[in-house]
This record gives C-alpha cells, structure tokens and sequence, in this order.
C-alpha cells in the first residue's frame, strides 16, 4: 500500500485536525506543509492542492489512489480504513452525538472566531462582542456536558481534536476559555496531554514564535519540547 501522504500548513487548523487524527490512530504519513501567504489570510500554492480541491484549501489527504479533502470528511476515511484505536463511539446515537459536536466545533464555534480575524485590538467593536459571545455560549453548553465525563463525547474522539484546534486559534483571537468554565479548562489540559496533540500543537506554537508571533501561554511546554 502506498504512504498517506497529507497536505497540510504551519497554521491550519483544520490540517492539524486531520494529522492529529492520523498521530492517534498511529498511521506512517508523509507532511507536505504548504506554504501560506503571510497573516491569517491562507494561500496554499501547492500544484498538488489546488489540481485535487477546487476550493484550493488544505488539508488533502492521498492515499493508495484516494485524493480527499475536508478535515472531516478525512476523519470519516480515516476510521473506516484504520478502525482501531476507534475515535468515534461504537452506536449509532452517540456517535452522531459525537458528530454533531465535532460540526459545532468547526461551524459555530470556529466559524464565530473567523469573525475575530482583523478585530484582535478593537474587542469593542459590535462583530467581536457578538462573535466572543456566541463562542462563549457554546462552551458554556460545552462544560454543563463535561460533568462525569472526561472528553466531549464520552472517550476520546474526533470531537475533541476539532473542538481543541477551534478553541487554540479562539485563545489566539480573543474567544479564550476562562474559569467560568472550569471542565472546559481541565479538559484542554487532557487532551493538551495526548501525544499526539502535543506535537502538533507544540510544532504550531514554535512556528508562530518563528514568526515573532504570540503563541498561547498554555502550549508553551509543548512548543519547548518540540525544539
Ligand atoms: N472545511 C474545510 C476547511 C478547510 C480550510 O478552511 N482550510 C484553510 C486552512 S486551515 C485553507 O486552506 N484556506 C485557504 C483558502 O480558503 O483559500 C476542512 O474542514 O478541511
């Protein structure tokens, strides 16, 4: 069988999902990171990128003939090739449950983060009040769902790495989770944990600081360990 191979970017997010996904499930992969235009502004120039996703965005994920692309539709090949460690639940009920959150994450929680772009120094501004509060409405629901549990969905899922990659760039823009909801925080300290996330994570942070960009202070011994 042919090596994944996964276009990716030093600061996506949604890439980061998706290689998230394949550290856990233990699947070799080769990175190709494509380079970005400067800013939050993305422009992958990748030729292979932008002949497979007429959108022109990464993460694509090749593998054995297979050309994909959406973070979470990368997920779903994902678990259907590589099945074990299992990272959606078993049934049917919870694990559409488990898919709902991961959609909320990257459609009301990130979506309302993207409306931060461009407002970072003027948190005032009508846009940004309204976006940080519909961000911070779903982590409120968020943590009322973590009591007795200790991922979003039960066990560790999908679920959780969308919802930590839109919760870092939220921290970074100005939707920071805060001890009003204090689940929330100890989850992020789990799953910042896991192997996997700590890599990512840790190599996204030190990219930013390459770029003299500020990373969250809660990443910073992930971003020294990946020195
Ligand atoms: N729904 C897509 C979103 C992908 C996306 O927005 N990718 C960004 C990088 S994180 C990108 O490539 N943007 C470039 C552009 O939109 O031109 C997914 O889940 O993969």
């Amino acid at each position: 069988m042919a090596p994944i191979v996964l276009y990716s970017g030093p600061l996506s997010m949604f890439g980061a999902k998706a290689e998230i996904a394949l550290r856990e499930k233990g699947v070799p992969f080769e990175l190709v990171m494509v380079p970005f235009a400067a800013g939050d502004r993305y422009d992958p120039v990748h030729p292979e990128v932008m002949r497979i996703n007429p959108k022109r965005q990464v993460p694509v994920l090749v593998h054995d003939g297979l050309e994909i692309f959406d973070s979470t539709l990368i997920f779903e090949y994902l678990e259907d090739a590589f099945p074990e460690p299992a990272l959606w639940p078993k049934d049917a009920v919870p694990r559409a449950q488990a898919r709902l959150l991961e959609l909320k994450s990257d459609e009301i929680v990130f979506m309302n983060i993207v409306r931060l772009f461009g407002l970072e120094d003027t948190p005032q501004h009508p846009v940004a009040v309204d976006a940080v509060a519909k961000a911070y409405r779903h982590y409120a629901e968020l943590d009322a769902n973590l009591a007795g549990r200790d991922f979003i969905a039960g066990a560790f899922s999908y679920a959780d790495i969308a919802l930590f990659m839109a919760q870092f760039y939220g921290e970074r823009k100005g939707a920071m989770m805060n001890e009003t909801t204090p689940r929330l925080l100890d989850w992020r300290t789990r799953v910042l944990a896991r192997p996997a996330v700590r890599t990512v994570i840790g190599r996204m942070g030190a990219w930013l600081t390459s770029q003299r960009r500020e990373s969250p202070g809660y990443i910073a011994d992930a971003v020294a360990a990946s020195r």
